[in-house]
């Protein structure tokens, strides 16, 4: 850790702002070049306990980066992890209020849940799925609070990786019955193919990042709860949108999820 508990609370309430207010803002690691991955993560949490205290219900985690589309549309090498809010939530067919977003873009993604608990280290792909209730498609809305999003991979942590909304629908299915490598997926924006992939683009299987997330929260005494909800990381680079755009996500065997941008 390279910056004092001020300084953590300082950036946390400003990231914050910035999202709450739709601001954009320059990369934190400008005015401060020393900060470091710890430090990100302590951001992270801060944002996170000024979330909880205003009553928001944190209801899973995300994982981002987790494949080499986004790490190349982005220029960052490894994965990062953040959570979602109860707000964040948008039901399947729904509205994003782009008013309430800086630039937002769209993600396919492989969501599971859990049943049991998961905790590091040591945990690895079979204690995973051993421990996910069902799979289901979901498509992540990210908006980075960084000024084109021109970030570096300490900023984008402090930033809660670019977490904004997100919409779950489809067919959930049990991971027994999915072969999530092979399980194809196409995003279409306003009727017309943007992109397409299979969850192998993800660390090669979508459960990976959930045993990273595991090892990476148990580091810290913390564990993945039954019941919780996460993302698992764009599949294909994200798509930008914008206000009267639609979107939809087909996952082979698993349905759609649809949203619209107003
Ligand atoms: C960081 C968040 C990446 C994913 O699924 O890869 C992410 C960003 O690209 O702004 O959520
Ligand atoms: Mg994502």
């Amino acid at each position: 850790m390279k910056l004092d508990q001020a300084s953590i609370a300082k950036l946390a309430e400003h990231l914050e702002n910035c999202e709450l207010q739709a601001r954009d803002t320059l990369k934190i690691t400008d005015e401060y070049p020393q900060m470091d991955i710890e430090d990100a993560y302590a951001i992270q949490e801060a944002i996170k306990q000024r979330k909880i205290a205003r009553g928001n219900k944190i209801p899973g985690f995300k994982a981002g980066l987790t494949s080499h589309a986004k790490m190349k549309q982005m220029g960052v090498s490894a994965p990062a992890f953040g959570f979602i809010t109860d707000y964040g939530c948008l039901p399947d067919g729904g509205e994003v209020k782009v008013s309430e977003l800086i630039h937002p873009k769209v993600e396919p993604e492989m969501v599971f849940v859990t049943k049991k608990a998961l905790r590091g280290p040591g945990c690895h792909i079979a204690a995973v799925l051993a421990a996910t209730d069902f799979v289901m498609p979901g498509m992540e809305v990210i908006d980075s609070r960084f000024r084109d999003f021109k970030f570096d991979l300490p900023s984008v942590i402090a930033d809660n990786t670019s977490a904004a909304r997100y919409v779950l629908g489809g067919m959930p299915r049990p991971p027994s019955e999915v072969d999530m490598r092979t399980t194809g997926i196409v995003l279409e924006k306003n009727g017309e193919l943007m992109t397409f992939g299979a969850g192998a683009a993800v660390l090669n299987h979508p459960a990976t990042a959930i045993a990273m997330l595991a090892n990476h929260l148990g580091a810290r005494g913390e564990e993945i709860p039954a019941g919780s909800v996460i993302l698992s990381g764009g599949i294909t680079e994200a798509v930008a949108v914008k206000a009267g755009d639609s979107v939809t996500l087909r996952m082979q065997g698993m349905g759609s999820v649809s949203l619209r941008f107003v």
